[in-house]
């Protein structure tokens, strides 16, 4: 008879599934260590986890029988069919009440699916994001638990002890909501992940080619702005990465190719907001941008026949330049913070998931790639109104925003008259004005689009009553059904 010694069990033996476990085991945790390829269960208990108290497991059923109740199996293995294939084979061998969480980067309909068949079933699924990549998995990652919340008394405890601190000690750690809440969240975090670095790459191209400043120069500006307002994580790797030299004592990152990949968690945040008509145009521009660095050969043969501006050299005062551009950095982020909670708002709706967004702000304050001071701002915002209709409305956000606006225009035209492109910060300002007006020119739209299709309009004075004019006088009276797309 098998010993039930564990507190949790993990299976999934590559970067992450190994360093959560020595998480675990750290903060007094027992955990029983599986993975499909049972060699590297040997490897890892004769290796890094050698001397502590991790033990393990050669099958699922060993596995199961070493847990404790409820059982707890986290999964971190690869997103997909390998999630599916491992909850079939725990479901044999566990009872009603029993628990298995997915930490790896599932899609969240997948996770909304896993939650109500294993539910049917008695077993508590929740899908959980893990940010923090391998560092941040040993020493303490942002964790987005979601999915059925009777499974969270049960987990709360060894979930908030893992997870990153934020500097007030606050767990980066709380429940996220019902179903797929977790993984969603997780998949917006990852999409602004893409528009931060999007945005810092703009700065890095407008410094180097507009400006002109050496890498050192550039290093030197992001520890500064590391200081304030702007103090994260990708500036403070943005300034070792550009002071980083290589054997021959020049920049490495000019020497690497400027093509950029993607494993699709930016792709599907897109997707997502076009889907449900919320505007997150920054982190499709950031998953565009990658797209266009793609396309290297194309980008070499349009560069020697298209035209750009002839001789274009920054000629003003590149001091208050820089400041200016830290200030264009910085209201172009507080937009795409805006736009990404603009999304989780509308799919909290739209789910009927009660997300609370102080939470989520707290979450990503520490562990994760996008952790930044300025996320304490976000969570004070809906700490002080958890109803808040949209970021830029909050006193703070609107006064930054406010703030900088001169500063972002600037920086802009000079950029597009010196023909550097400005994807993510330009379409930050277009978003931030297009919101400001009372009236866009929407009406002129809905004109063209009833008289080439009959699709009607509406009236100012009689919203909600839609009207068709025969605006050549050949066509009928007739109009086409109105519906949203
Ligand atoms: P990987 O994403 O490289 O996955 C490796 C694990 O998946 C191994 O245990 C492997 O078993 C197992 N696996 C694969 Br691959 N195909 C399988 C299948 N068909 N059936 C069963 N098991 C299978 O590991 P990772 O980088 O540690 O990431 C784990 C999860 O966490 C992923 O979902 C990832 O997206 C997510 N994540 C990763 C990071 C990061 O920084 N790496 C950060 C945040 C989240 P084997 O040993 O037998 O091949």
């Amino acid at each position: 008879m098998v010993e039930a010694v564990a507190d949790i069990g993990l299976i999934g033996l590559a970067v992450m599934g190994q360093n959560l476990i020595l998480n675990m085991n750290d903060h007094g945790y027992t955990v029983c260590a599986f993975n499909r390829t049972t060699s590297k269960v040997d490897d890892f208990l004769n290796g890094a986890a050698k001397g502590t108290n991790i033990v393990g497991a050669h099958s699922v059923e060993e596995l199961c029988a070493k847990l404790k109740r409820p059982r707890k199996v986290m999964l971190l293995v690869k997103a997909g069919a390998a999630v599916d294939a491992f909850i079939q084979q725990l479901l044999p061998h566990l009872e009603e009440g029993d628990i298995i969480i997915d930490g790896g980067n599932s899609h969240f309909p997948d996770s909304i699916r896993r939650c109500k068949e294993l539910e049917e079933k008695g077993i508590l699924f929740v899908g959980s994001g893990v940010s923090g990549g391998e560092e941040g998995a040993r020493y303490g990652p942002s964790l987005m638990p979601g999915g059925n919340p009777k499974a969270w008394p049960h987990i709360k405890n060894i979930f908030q002890d893992i997870a990153a601190k934020a500097p007030d000690g606050a767990p980066c750690c709380e429940w996220v909501g019902e179903s797929g809440a977790g993984h969603y969240v997780k998949m917006v975090h990852n999409g602004i992940e893409y528009g931060d670095m999007q945005l810092i790459c703009e700065v890095y191209q407008i410094m180097k080619e507009g400006l002109g400043m050496t890498h050192e120069e550039m290093a030197n500006t992001f520890e500064e702005w590391n200081k304030h307002e702007l103090d994260s994580f990708l500036i403070e790797i943005t300034r070792d990465i550009l002071k980083f030299k290589d054997t021959d004592g020049t920049p490495l990152v000019e020497k690497i190719l400027d093509t950029a990949g993607q494993k699709g968690t930016g792709k599907w945040t897109g997707i997502d907001s076009l889907d449900r008509g919320i505007p997150v145009t920054l982190i499709g521009e950031a998953v565009y941008s990658r797209c266009l660095s793609s396309l290297k050969d194309e980008r070499v043969r349009a560069s020697k026949i298209l035209a750009g501006p002839k001789d274009v050299k920054f000629q003003g005062d590149k001091k208050k330049f820089i400041d200016q551009l830290g200030q264009a950095l910085y209201a172009a982020k507080i937009v795409s913070y805006a736009q990404g909670f603009m999304l989780m708002r509308q799919a909290g709706k739209d789910y009927n998931w009660k997300l609370n967004f102080a939470g989520i702000a707290l979450m990503w304050r520490g562990g994760c790639i996008i952790r930044s001071v300025f996320l304490g701002k976000i969570k004070d915002a809906y700490t002080n109104n958890p109803e808040l209709e949209n970021l830029l409305f909050d006193p703070f956000f609107q006064k930054a925003t406010a703030d900088a606006q001169d500063s972002w225009r600037s920086v802009l035209a000079d950029a597009i008259k010196m023909g550097i492109p400005t994807p993510a910060l330009s379409t930050a300002l277009n978003f931030y004005d297009g919101l400001r007006h009372e009236k866009l020119p929407a009406n002129l739209l809905q004109a063209q689009r009833d008289y080439f299709g009959a699709h009607t309009y509406e009236l100012l004075d009689a919203p909600g009553k839609h009207v068709h004019t025969n605006w050549t006088g050949k066509g009928g009276d007739v109009s086409a059904s109105t519906y949203d797309a």
